[in-house]
């Protein structure tokens, strides 16, 4: 009868997730909610064997520095590790494991959400009807039109997981795929989406009509969407946002936005998440752009299974085993 790991949880996370870590582990929840300060995740990682971070908590190389030497493993309750520092993690032997492949299918169909929602004016009809006030006078041939997504080329920044899972419905919508990634997936991906890889990411941005940005945020990543490389977009395309706020140089985007280059962007991360831009809420109040609150993988279902996912991490590695999902500091 092991002494089971005292296991810290910076958010609260859903009933039954909450109840399960409660049986296996010595859990310290948080059953207010409220983001934890920088000096409760010092205690914690100079109490705790495990922290169970999310990505609104910024494990940098100075927190991870005052880790105890129980401090064993951080779990994160999220796919990115844009929020932990790896490197220092592993330089101070303390694992690091995500959750991915639960949320992929969940963060796609939201990418298809944005990619339909702006072209197709969803949240501006939408809007028609809030507080109907009976103003809406019916049907008319030249009303609310957008465009047709169907047919256009689509460029996915990033093709793992969660850009795989967005290319296999674009293509069932009739957009035709084009990717650019560090490398080529396998041809047999490559043949059923019917795939062009693009080696050059400028030479695709000049050519799609819709670029979904599905990479990790890494320091290789940051601002990938310079304001040169949104230059080089066709006119009037448009830009969907799932991965990270800073993977686009946002300030330049709002400027190709208000500019009329660009026909609009469906965004669900932020440079300076949680605070948005003024701008792109007026642009949003005008139609141009659809905003969402980080609600990429929001579903009940995908939270059950990200709070599996980090109990299994946690188990595996304490009963002396590799976890399945564990990260490893970048390759520079
Ligand atoms: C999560 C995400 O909600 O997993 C990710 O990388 O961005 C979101 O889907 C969040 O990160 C949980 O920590």
């Amino acid at each position: 009868n092991r002494k089971k790991p005292k296991v810290y949880i910076t958010r609260r996370l859903p009933d039954q997730v909450e109840t399960r870590m409660r049986e296996l582990f010595d859990a310290e929840l948080n059953i207010t909610d409220e983001p934890r300060a920088q000096p409760e995740l010092v205690a914690a990682m100079r109490s705790a064997d495990v922290l169970v971070p999310t990505v609104t908590d910024k494990i940098d190389a100075a927190l991870i520095e005052q880790a105890g030497p129980q401090m064993k493993l951080i779990a994160n309750f999220g796919n990115g590790v844009d929020n932990i520092d790896v490197d220092a993690a592993q330089k101070k032997g303390i694992t690091v494991t995500n959750t991915p492949n639960v949320l992929s299918d969940d963060t796609a169909d939201m990418t298809m959400a944005l990619m339909l929602a702006v072209p197709r004016r969803l949240t501006e009809g939408a809007n028609v009807l809030v507080g109907n006030d009976g103003s809406w006078k019916g049907w008319s041939p030249t009303w609310m039109l957008g465009h047709r997504i169907g047919g256009k080329r689509l460029g996915i920044i990033g093709m793992g997981r969660i850009g795989t899972a967005v290319a296999r419905r674009a293509k069932a919508f009739g957009l035709s795929i084009h990717y650019h990634n560090r490398r080529r997936v396998d041809p047999d991906t490559e043949d059923q989406l019917e795939a062009t890889y693009w080696d050059s990411l400028d030479q695709m941005l000049a050519r799609v009509d819709i670029v979904s940005v599905n990479c990790p945020s890494t320091p290789a990543t940051f601002h990938l969407l310079s304001a040169r490389r949104l230059e080089l977009m066709k006119p009037g395309a448009y830009i969907v946002n799932t991965a990270r706020g800073g993977i686009i140089d946002e300030d330049a985007l709002i400027k190709a936005l208000r500019e009329g280059r660009l026909s609009g962007a469906g965004l669900d991360v932020f440079e300076h998440e949680p605070a948005v831009d003024k701008r792109l809420v007026k642009l949003a109040s005008e139609g141009r752009v659809v905003l969402l609150p980080h609600m990429g993988s929001a579903t009940m279902e995908g939270r059950i299974d990200m709070g599996d996912k980090v109990i299994i991490n946690i188990r595996t590695f304490f009963d002396g085993h590799r976890p399945p999902d564990r990260v490893l500091p970048l390759r520079s």
